[in-house]
């Protein structure tokens, strides 16, 4: 265990016990009540650490949601939650009754998705029961799972992909997990929003500020989006043909290449078919394919496509690196590392660490206090640190793990965090960077 953040290991595990609801996680005590879907797979990666069997539960009930097509459901509702704890409870996504393809059992799902990061954690579990007594029942659960995780990368290689294109389209930028990126705005702003009811923001009760919050513009346009999915009764084909928000989003396809190298080593270990692993095998050609078809050559970055417009989303964001945390960057990786650690990014004047911020600072959408348009994110961190130590870049990685432990250290486990302060931002207590502050303490040991 690392000595240079005394305590800090318990308080983290503590934080993780507080939230567990008996095999699954809320994703924060009050703002987030409910189970995450790329939440949990960062919070088993963590709570591989304390317990593999408890992380493989985290991964299987998210798995007790997914819809018969193979999708993930982005939330499996808590059904102890206070009603109208949180906007968009299980009875506004009707799932079950909207579509077949949703399970209403154990417990109701939304009908959105958000990045694959699950082979990720199932690999990580095994990976930290390796030689010790659990190894044996790691490897069970991963062949348990191993048909699951493929049925999920197989629906975002189809449904989310009928073009071949190696890229992941989403419906809403809760898809991507990002939600208020200025990724987002352009492709937003062409959304006309319809009569709607009035509504209530829960979310604004628990942030101190509404500015740590996405705007009620915004907000309608995201309530807007869930209720045209509504009326296509989640079919992803009539979706498909007429749903206003489509984009091709660069970081979800990149986790995505990244969750099939993961997968495609879990069907090694679980003596899959060859069939499977040539299947795999061509999803991650395909993905690298991809990402390298959206880099700008201007900005030296990824850009996300809108496929209403048919043009780029042109901004400068963490996701335009999206070919560093795939692997896709090739001859280009050099050049976008030295961009990364720009002033234009994480070594911008006056930041506190040299951390990633979500937008770049010279962006005149950045926004150091606003919901992904410029705080820093530790699970965001998290990926790039094990994006460099895959590509053998120790010094940087080691680096970016210091700087996130002190971030976590001076901050506590906030959800988000200013680049120029330091200041904890959103949710206290948030799951999954109680969880990356575990995995990157029991990394030093
Ligand atoms: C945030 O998203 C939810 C909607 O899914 C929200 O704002 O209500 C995002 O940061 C998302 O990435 C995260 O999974 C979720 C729970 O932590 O919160």
């Amino acid at each position: 265990m690392s000595d240079s953040f005394p305590g800090m290991f318990e308080k983290a595990a503590e934080v993780l016990r507080r939230n567990d609801m008996g095999g699954w996680t809320r994703a924060a005590p009050d703002l987030y009540p409910h189970q995450w879907s790329w939440d949990s797979a960062f919070i088993s990666i963590g709570l591989a650490r304390l317990d593999t069997r408890r992380a493989a539960s985290e991964l299987t009930t998210l798995l007790d949601g997914q819809w018969t097509t193979g999708k993930v459901p982005h939330i499996v509702f808590n059904p102890e939650a206070p009603p109208g704890s949180y906007l968009l409870g299980p009875e506004h996504w009707a799932s079950a009754s909207l579509s077949k393809n949703a399970v209403g059992t154990p417990r109701p799902t939304s009908a959105l998705c958000q990045p694959p990061v699950h082979a990720i954690a199932a690999l990580h579990i095994f990976e930290v029961s390796r030689g010790t007594v659990d190894e044996d029942e790691a490897l069970s659960f991963l062949s348990n799972i191993y048909g699951r995780l493929l049925r999920w990368h197989r629906y975002l290689a189809t449904a989310r992909d009928p073009e071949g294109s190696g890229l992941v389209t989403i419906y809403h930028p809760w898809e991507s997990g990002t939600d208020n990126s200025p990724r987002w705005d352009v492709a937003l702003s062409n959304v006309r929003v319809g009569e709607m009811p009035p509504y209530a923001r829960p979310d604004l009760e628990f942030v101190d500020e509404p500015s740590e919050r996405p705007t009620a513009a915004e907000y309608d346009r995201f309530l807007w989006l869930v209720d045209l999915l509504k009326r296509a009764r989640y079919d992803e084909v009539k979706v498909y043909g007429s749903h206003p928000f489509l984009v091709k989003d660069v970081l979800f396809s990149a986790i995505l290449v990244a969750a099939n190298e993961a997968l495609l080593e879990v069907a090694r270990l679980v003596k899959a078919s060859d069939k499977d692993r040539e299947l795999i095998g061509g999803w991650i050609d395909l993905g690298h394919r991809g990402l390298d078809a959206c880099y700008d050559e201007n900005l030296g970055l990824c850009l996300d496509h809108d496929l209403r417009s048919g043009e780029p989303l042109r901004v400068r964001t963490i996701a335009g690196f999206a070919p560093l945390i795939s692997g896709s960057a090739g001859p280009r990786r050099r050049e976008l590392l030295r961009l990364l650690y720009s002033r234009a990014f994480a070594s911008h004047d006056g930041f506190r660490w040299q951390l990633p911020p979500s937008t770049s600072p010279e962006e005149a959408r950045f926004h150091p206090r606003a919901y992904w348009r410029g705080p820093v994110w530790p699970v965001i961190s998290w990926l790039f640190w094990r994006s460099l130590k895959l590509a053998g870049e120790d010094e940087r990685a080691a680096d970016l793990r210091r700087a996130s432990l002190e971030q976590l250290a001076t901050g506590g486990f906030a959800e988000y965090f200013e680049p120029f302060t330091g200041e904890p931002l959103g949710s206290d207590d948030q799951s999954w960077s109680a969880a990356v502050a575990i995995d990157w303490l029991t990394d030093e040991a």
